[in-house]
């Protein structure tokens, strides 16, 4: 009788740890995945971190040989090539230089910036129709929802530099946040060329 409880109270204790082992393991898998989870998540912000800061860098180097003129004696395609150029020298070296986007868009003044060219609204439709009068900014001869121009600008021209690097998210889950798993990472800077041809 008692070597019977003996051995039910054995089997027992057995299983109760054996349970136990169980719930354990499933802990560990769970803390861990949590684990290589977070690091991977701070690892990857590191990197996000450094590509923002380089595209800020970028951007100044970007801005920096438009506004001085260099390259303005050559055609525009080398310019801004030249732009490229330069912008993609201040990324860390990780990161895929061609996929680095350099938008320019210039300006005659810096209120000008982002705004369509005014126009007088002859027909009252709210809106730019042929016929209304209009103010060309940008001297080509059209009306423009915006009135900046393509470009790096003449000397004295107001020039806004857009930087765009698309980082495909590696970690697990933050990926699905973002359309395509993509994170747009950007830089702007505001330049005045200066009187380079003088
Ligand atoms: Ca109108
Ligand atoms: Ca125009």
């Amino acid at each position: 009788m008692s070597l019977t409880n003996h051995h039910r109270i054995h089997v027992l204790w057995h299983r109760y740890w054996q349970r136990n082992e169980g719930a354990a393991a499933v802990e560990f898998a769970l803390v861990a995945g949590l684990l290589v989870f977070m690091v991977l998540a701070i690892l990857e912000l590191g990197l996000i971190m450094l590509i923002s800061s380089g595209l800020e860098g970028s951007a100044h180097q970007a801005a920096r040989y438009g506004m001085t003129g260099q390259g303005s004696a050559i055609s525009s395609e080398e310019r801004e090539n030249g732009i490229l150029e330069a912008a993609a020298k201040s990324l860390p070296d990780f990161v895929d230089p061609d996929k680095l986007a350099v938008d320019i868009i210039s300006y005659n003044e810096f209120r000008e910036i982002g705004k369509a060219e005014p126009y007088e609204d002859r027909n009252g439709s709210g809106e730019y129709d042929p016929g209304d009068t209009y103010t060309d900014l940008n001297g080509n001869g059209q009306w423009d929802e915006e009135s900046g121009l393509a470009g790096a600008g003449d000397p004295g021209s107001i020039t806004v530099y857009e930087l765009h690097y698309p980082w495909s998210v590696m970690t697990p889950l933050f990926h699905n946040f973002f359309t395509d798993g993509v994170l747009d990472l950007s830089a702007r800077i505001v330049v005045k060329n200066e009187q380079y041809d003088q």
